[in-house]
């Protein structure tokens, strides 16, 4: 992940409806294949229907996990006890130049774990009570264990995150991300690493996607090797936005 790296340049609203609905738009070349039922371990959450995207390198699942009560919940307790970062770490080195970060930032996750952020060796802060449960929920429902979580905090569709690849040497190799969104709908977007730039050698059409309320993308394995991902900013969108990227982590080497 390149923010943890200190490398990358600087660079609607909620869905309606009680139940999981809005799968989000995808466009580029994302195939669509038919929506399937999964097996899953919490019974409340039976019904799911998951879109599966694909390109070169690509495999990504999305799905509405909460519905708008539960989201809507989830999104106020979140606001009420995510402490995020302030102070050096709510900057960002680019170029010699101290820029303040576009979004806010926070990371929780389990004891004893360190991770690299800003060029500082940290550790999470403890997991609080809403981000275990979404966690267990995601865990149900894949099957996928997690450790950590990084936040970021949209005030409004002025914040955004560049173009950058989650690839950062303290991920469990082959483990997936998972993303949960609460709050306004944003687009997200994927670009494959060889159609970066002016000069670039091939063009892969980009992957878009909208990230509702409520909603998982599952990022598997390669997606973070080949293709970089960003949320662009969106002048109309009032609305904040909370993201939550859950990841498997490997224990610091003592
Ligand atoms: O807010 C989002 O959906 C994107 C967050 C992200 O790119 C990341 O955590 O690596």
């Amino acid at each position: 992940m390149d923010r943890f790296l200190v490398k990358r340049k600087l660079g609607d609203l909620m869905g309606k409806g009680e139940e999981p609905a809005n799968l989000g738009g995808v466009t580029g070349n994302a195939r669509k294949k038919p929506r399937r039922e999964i097996s899953r371990s919490a019974g409340h959450l039976a019904g799911l229907s998951w879109r599966h995207i694909r390109s070169k390198g690509l495999s990504c699942d999305y799905t509405v996990l909460f519905g708008k009560a539960e989201a809507d919940e989830i999104f106020r307790e979140l606001e009420e006890e995510v402490e995020y970062f302030t102070g050096a770490l709510a900057r960002v080195q680019v170029f010699g130049k101290w820029h303040s970060v576009p979004r806010k930032q926070a990371t929780y996750g389990d004891t004893g774990l360190t991770y690299t952020f800003s060029g500082l060796t940290l550790t999470p802060k403890p997991w609080i009570p809403v981000l275990e449960r979404v966690r267990d929920c995601i865990s149900g429902v894949t099957g996928q264990t997690f450790n950590f979580v990084l936040i970021n905090r949209y005030k409004d569709g002025r914040d955004h995150i560049g173009e950058h690849r989650d690839d950062e040497r303290e991920l469990a190799p082959g483990s997936p991300i998972a993303s949960v969104s609460f709050g306004a709908c944003r687009d997200f977007l994927f670009r494959h690493k060889s159609s970066r730039g002016k000069s670039h050698q091939q063009t892969v059409e980009v992957v878009r996607l909208q990230l509702a309320h409520g909603s998982l993308l599952m990022m598997n394995h390669p997606t973070n090797t080949h293709w970089y991902h960003s949320l662009p900013i969106r002048k109309k969108i009032l609305a904040p936005r909370v993201n939550l990227t859950f990841r498997k982590i490997l224990p610091t080497k003592k």
